[in-house]
């Protein structure tokens, strides 16, 4: 069971978060309300929340994901791809290190986002991407591999991070993005191809029986459904603007 989860507050900076494209102004009371939607679907699934403070040093401090890998007991502290994201580290690695047996951290020239990283029971998959180099993979990796993982890595040829493309709805399944089918390293996991539309839904989060995934794409609420998930929806046009997904938001343990 899945009791912890570590969340950010968004502060007014959040306006000013890294973004490729220009998907309008992000409006703040929005997200605001949205962070508190997304909390609420946490404590729904059963966790007990740990709340950060918003700093407006870091406009990304919400996209808590990016900054800690777990592997069951034990937790990865990142050092995260973009240098304007690294600071965010520290009070993450204060506010959790206590729940863990082991605190491992990447270290310098490693980078490592999060949101690269995917961990399915035993399994976990690392993208090397514009933020994880290839470098904070092989550490990643090898850390996984000493704590019994069994550890591969993908090469994320665009978009941000691996889990843009993929995600667990559920313990023993992913969604993927078509754009990933064929990459032959998921091929011993069930994968459901999501249509194109729905893309943007892959990223998702699966917590005690319950799969929080953005608002709006009904399709692969009733996919949940009709295999005896329990979907929340969550919206997530604000975050979405700054290419944040579901599973960002939060480190879940
Ligand atoms: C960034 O570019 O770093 C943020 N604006 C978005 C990070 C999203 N992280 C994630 O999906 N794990």
């Amino acid at each position: 069971m899945l009791q912890h989860a570590l969340v950010r507050l968004p502060g007014a900076a959040l306006v000013n978060g890294i973004r490729e494209n220009d998907l309008g102004k992000v409006k703040i009371k929005r997200a605001i309300q949205q962070h508190a939607a997304y909390r609420e679907a946490l404590e729904t699934a059963g966790t007990r929340l740990d709340i950060l403070e918003p700093d407006n040093r870091f406009p990304d401090g919400p996209f808590v994901e990016d900054t800690a890998v777990v592997l069951g007991e034990h937790i990865v502290i990142t050092r995260p791809g973009d240098p304007r994201r690294r600071g965010e580290v520290k009070t993450v690695e204060k506010q959790v290190s206590g729940y863990f047996e082991s605190v491992w951290h990447i270290t310098e020239p490693g980078t490592v986002d999060g949101g690269d990283v995917l961990v399915l029971d035993r399994k976990m998959w690392i993208g090397v991407s514009c933020r994880t180099n290839r470098a904070g993979a092989d550490q990643l990796g090898a850390i996984g591999h000493r704590l019994g993982f069994c550890v591969r890595l993908v090469d994320v040829r665009m978009g941000l991070h691996l889990k843009t493309f993929v995600g667990a709805p559920g313990p023993d399944v992913i969604w993927m993005h078509p754009a990933m089918a064929d990459e032959p390293v998921f091929q011993d996991v069930e994968k459901h191809i999501v249509q194109p539309e729905e893309g943007y839904a892959c990223n998702c989060r699966w917590i005690n029986g319950w799969t929080i995934m953005a608002s709006g794409f009904s399709g692969l609420e009733t996919w949940c459904r009709d295999r005896g998930l329990k979907p929340i929806p969550v919206p997530m046009s604000e975050y979405r603007k700054l290419d944040g997904g579901i599973s960002c938001l939060s480190v879940v343990w």
